[in-house]
This record gives C-alpha cells, structure tokens and sequence, in this order.
C-alpha cells in the first residue's frame, strides 16, 4: 500500500519533505508538489520526481489523488491548510507553528475533536532526534534520578531576515525548545520569564534567555540566539537528584591536523536534525499505514502548548515580568 503525498509549500522544509519521501520512505509516493510559485514547484518536483505540480492548496487537498498532505507553507496559512484537510478526514503533518496564535489552535483542536480522531501530527522532528531519546531515557530508566532542571541553548548563525525580532525568535525558534522539554519532562509550562542583554549588538534580534517553571516543579531555562555567527548550535542538559544528561556533541567527526582538533558546524539545522526529520516522516506514514498514532509524535494539543508558552514568552518579553502560561482544558481526545 502507498500513501499518496502532496507537499504543500517548496520553500527549505517543503524541499526537504518532498525529497525525503521521495527517497527515504517505503510505503509513501510523492504525489503533487505545491507553492503559489509555479517554478518553485517545478524545480522540486523535477528534482524529487513528483508526478505533479500546483500552484492552488485548497485544490491540492480536494485532489482524490491525494491521501495525505505535508503543510510547509508560510506560517499564517497553516491552521486554515489543516482545517481544510482534516473536514476530509485526511491526514496532515504540519511544520511547526501549528498556529501563529493559541486562539488558531484550539480552532484546530476543535475541528479534530469534533471529528473524534487524531489525524494531525505536528512537525516537532526533535521528538524523533537520538540524542533527545537518549535524554529522555535517561530520565525514565531511573538513571539520573528525579528531575529538577533543565538548560537548553538554541544557535542560529544569523536571523533569517533583517526585520526577524526577538519576539519571533520566540515564536519561530524557541518552540522546538519548549516541545522538547514537556515532551521529555512530561509536564505542563507554568510561568515564562524573559531576559535579553542590556547592551547593543546591532542586530534587531539580541539574544533572549527564557526562565520557565513547571507544573512538576523543575526550573528550566531557553537560550535563543538568532546571531551566533559561528554556526547552527543546539546543546541541552537534563539535570536530575543522581546524574545529568547532556545531547552529544553536533558533529560525529572530529578532525585532527596542524596541531589542532576541530569540528565543523552546520549553516543551519537541517544536517543536525537530518535523521530526525526522517525518522518523524517515516513514523507519520507508518502510522497511516497501519492506522495507528505514531509513537512519540507531537499532536494537535502539543502543537497548541508550543504555541501557548511561546505567547507568554512574548508577553513576559514585553512586560519584564513572569507571564503564567494559562491553557485551556485538555479534550480527552489527547489523553490525561
Ligand atoms: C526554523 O524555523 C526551524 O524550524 C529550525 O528548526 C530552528 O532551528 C530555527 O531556529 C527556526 O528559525
């Protein structure tokens, strides 16, 4: 059985889906490349040997030749993409944010409990990372004991666009970061508070440290870094009551030469997370395949959350003052 995939969107992560399905992944074909620039799509399609292309997303998802859809679209098309979609009952992996605004999401989560089923998994590819598994295992085999804190660090070499502020540093980076930590620490974001350096760098996107707490009670902090100038860079460390974790080191290659050891970091994120984006894709189609949740796969419900503590982090970055991360009441559909 194949999966008929359409891939909406032919910008970096659109590119990426549509050739990891049309490369990596047993069991899905690459129907229809889609972008609103006709030439975009071809050169994807062309490069990914997609049977089609389009230029009109509502149309795509109609299509009856489609029987799932990837949204890598600009972020404010995504919830009304999804909606579309799941009125079909068709599945959709949805690139991060589900939403740009908490009030988006919960229309999402409204729309999937209506219909009673998960059909959405959103693209939080961390969840799939070997590292974070790792991280994660650690804690629930027991080997570093009870959590208390968790620190994480999130490096762009450069801000994607001049006018990217600190504020969408915390809407657009930082919620991988804030899927990771419920994800790993199985808890709910209480409060967020929001640092960034008194002096001037320049740039319209000055680093912003985030404090969160946690209905368990651990402390975690968010670095974001959209001007790291040397590299993509994502570290974290899990620091329980017996032991601490840490991800490993971003390259596995270690060069030796000149009197020197050194190591090549990345422009950006994709090779660091290559394997994870594979890994998520690969999950998303198995479980439509075989009609069975993916496991560890971020829903509607976490794509909201994300979505939810990125608004208090704004908000605290604004005010300089702790902003309570206030959620709306869980629909049973996702569970406890
Ligand atoms: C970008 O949108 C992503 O999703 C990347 O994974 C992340 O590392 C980067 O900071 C974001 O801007």
């Amino acid at each position: 059985m194949s999966t008929r995939v359409a891939v909406i969107g032919a910008g970096i992560m659109g590119a990426d889906h549509a050739r990891i399905f049309a490369e990596d992944i047993p069991g899905a074909r690459l129907e229809v490349v889609c972008d609103v620039s006709q030439a975009a799509a071809r050169r994807i399609a062309d490069s990914c040997s997609a049977r089609d292309i389009a230029t009109d997303a509502h149309a795509v998802i109609q299509r009856s030749d489609v029987d799932a859809i990837v949204i890598a679209s600009p972020d404010n098309t995504h919830t009304a993409l999804v909606k579309e979609a799941l009125s079909l009952r068709k599945p959709v992996l949805c690139e991060k944010p589900l939403g740009v605004n908490s009030a988006e999401c919960l229309e999402v989560i409204a729309a999937e409990t209506e219909i009673g089923m998960q059909l959405l998994q959103v693209g939080f590819m961390r969840r799939f990372d070997h590292a974070y598994l790792a991280m994660k295992n650690a804690l629930t085999s027991g080997q570093i004991g009870q959590s208390i804190m968790m620190h994480n660090q999130h490096r762009n070499v450069e801000a994607p666009t001049p006018e990217f502020s600190a504020m969408m540093a915390i809407t657009n980076s930082a919620p991988h970061e804030f899927d990771a930590i419920r994800y790993i620490l199985d808890t709910e974001i209480s409060s967020v508070s929001a640092f960034q350096p008194a002096l001037a760098t320049g740039s319209e996107c000055k680093p912003v440290v985030l404090v969160l707490t946690t209905h368990a009670g651990q402390l975690v902090t968010v670095e974001v870094n959209n001007m790291a100038a040397y590299g993509y860079d994502v570290r974290g460390e899990l620091v329980g009551t017996q032991g601490s974790v840490s991800l490993g080191h971003h390259e596995s290659v270690r060069l030796d030469s000149g009197l020197n050891a050194s190591t090549a970091y990345a422009a950006d994120w994709r090779p660091r997370f290559a394997d994870a984006y594979r890994q998520q894709d690969k999950a998303w189609i198995n479980a439509i395949n075989h009609a069975e949740a993916a496991p560890f796969a971020a829903n509607a419900w976490d794509g909201y959350c994300a979505t939810a503590i990125a608004e208090a982090g704004v908000s605290a970055l604004r005010s300089g003052a702790p902003t309570a991360v206030n959620l709306a009441d869980r629909p049973a559909l996702y569970g406890r």
